[in-house]
């Protein structure tokens, strides 16, 4: 069985060359498949890992847009239509000058496995663009949006695909998004998820992927019968998950003392907390891309061009971006006494991390398990606007944490019946790729 997963991945080098970050998502997931393949030899007849690296369609366009001194501008626009084995295609527009094919590839192909975890009829896809946000004015954003939607309208629909918000994506973006789409098609509808919570956006959706990550690595920690009361916690990232990460570690008892950004990383020993994290939002909002002013105004230290993972701490949560911890990073956490790292962005620990953290023993979880929250929450988005009624904020809440309970469940039971006990990377991937790997069975060469 090895020989054959390790055939496919040769050929998916092979086939998409200069695509390094999706070549590393699907070895990540291919490494674990091992016992789901051997006791399933149908999978294999079916071709199912060839197909599931092959996305169902990508569509690539040109986004021209005027600039406010009236210069042209061209970016490339992307979405990629992964999966729909399960549910129409669902998953964030990312805007940032590094998108790639590669990028976006790995992101949708993890959202197979995390879409598939939520339990909810979710299929996979990704989009986005390399559009820079960063210094833009908010009219500068505004049509950039509008002539992205004006080609993507046509690729999405509430039962096709669903795109929501990822990096440089917020409530802000959306409703430009969104504004553009009722425009071309004349219909109101929940097309898109992340929407303002006065024009069918859900409660807690803004929360969610945050709130999420932290109610996962809350269950992690009961296994080792602890919690996060009185833990010290570094946060990477100063963005949307790194946010509701922080609210939520607050609320239960821990204290955050880390923040970062491109500029480098805010080590603030008495705690992100009250007004500090009302600031996050403002220097969100700034559009500089730095985390230093959070240093200048709270009188925290800063260290220029280095990461968060240095510093002592019981548990990492990483949520800034991919490869954003290496082994060397791995390695300083664990020998400072870490005992948990869950993953609030995508892939943000390098394979070889991972594997300290596996040899370790630590307790270690991948994103498409613990920040599933957020994707969780629009599918909750959808639910409401089909039905066109409201959900109150508790509702959402307790659901959210009901499906990362269940998520954190599943993962833990799969690792164990596929004799990996305590793999949440394993049991993960499976269980994700179970599901969607019978519903490819079920609806036939496809
Ligand atoms: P935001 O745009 O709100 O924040 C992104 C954060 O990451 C910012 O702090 C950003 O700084 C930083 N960042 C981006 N690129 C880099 C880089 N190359 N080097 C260092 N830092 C960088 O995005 P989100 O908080 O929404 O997303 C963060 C992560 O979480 C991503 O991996 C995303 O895929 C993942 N995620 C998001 C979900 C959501 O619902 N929003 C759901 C699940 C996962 P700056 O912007 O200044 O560059
Ligand atoms: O990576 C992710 O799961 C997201 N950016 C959220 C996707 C969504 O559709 O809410």
């Amino acid at each position: 069985m090895a020989e054959y997963i390790e055939e496919v991945l040769s050929t998916v080098k092979a086939k998409n060359p200069n695509e390094p970050e999706f070549h590393q998502a699907v070895q990540e997931v291919f490494d674990t498949l091992k016992p789901v393949l051997e006791r399933h030899p149908e999978y294999r007849s079916a071709c199912i890992l060839e197909r599931i690296v092959e996305p169902e369609r990508i569509v690539i366009f040109r986004v021209p847009w005027m600039d406010d001194s009236g210069r042209i501008r061209i970016n490339r626009g992307y979405r990629v239509q992964m999966n729909s084995a399960i549910g129409p295609y669902k998953g964030g527009l990312r805007f940032h000058p590094s998108v790639t094919l590669s990028i976006l590839k790995f992101l949708a192909f993890e959202q197979i496995f995390k879409n598939s975890l939520t339990t909810l009829p979710l299929g996979a896809g990704k989009g986005g663009s390399d559009f820079d946000p960063k210094g833009k004015s908010d009219n500068e954003v505004m049509r950039f949006c509008q002539s992205f939607m004006t080609e993507l309208y046509r690729h999405i629909g509430t039962d096709i695909d669903v795109p929501a918000g990822d990096i440089g994506v917020g409530t802000r973006e959306i409703g430009y998004l969104f504004g553009q789409y009722k425009r071309l098609t004349r219909e109101f509808n929940g097309v898109l998820t992340g929407k303002g919570l006065n024009w069918g956006g859900s409660l807690i959706r803004p929360e969610a992927t945050g709130f999420g990550v932290v109610y996962f690595a809350e269950e992690m920690l009961k296994t080792r019968n602890t919690n996060l009361e009185g833990k010290i916690v570094a946060v990477s990232g100063f963005g949307n998950v790194a946010w509701g990460a922080v609210i939520k570690v607050n609320q239960l008892g821990g204290k955050v003392v880390t923040l970062s950004g491109p500029d480098g990383f805010v080590y603030d020993p008495d705690g992100v907390k009250g007004e500090k994290i009302d600031f996050m939002l403002q220097l969100r909002a700034s559009a500089r891309d730095e985390v230093r002013p959070y240093a200048e105004k709270f009188k925290a230290s800063f260290y220029e061009g280095k990461r968060p993972w240095c510093i002592k701490v019981d548990v990492a949560l990483p949520c800034a971006t991919q490869n954003e911890l290496d082994e060397n990073d791995a390695k300083e956490l664990v020998k400072n006494g870490c005992i948990c790292v869950t993953e609030g962005a995508n892939m943000p620990c390098t394979l070889d991390a991972v594997k300290v953290f596996l040899e370790a023993g630590i307790l270690y979880a991948p994103g498409k398990a613990a920040n599933a929250g957020g994707v969780a929450t629009s599918g909750l988005e959808m639910s409401q606007n089909s039905m066109r009624l409201p959900w109150p904020k508790e509702e959402v809440d307790t659901r959210l944490r009901q499906i990362m309970q269940n998520i954190h469940r599943t993962c833990v039971e799969t690792a164990e019946r596929y004799g990996v006990p305590g793999n949440y990377l394993a049991g993960a991937n499976i269980a994700g790729f179970v599901k969607v790997a019978n519903a490819m069975l079920d609806q036939g060469l496809v």
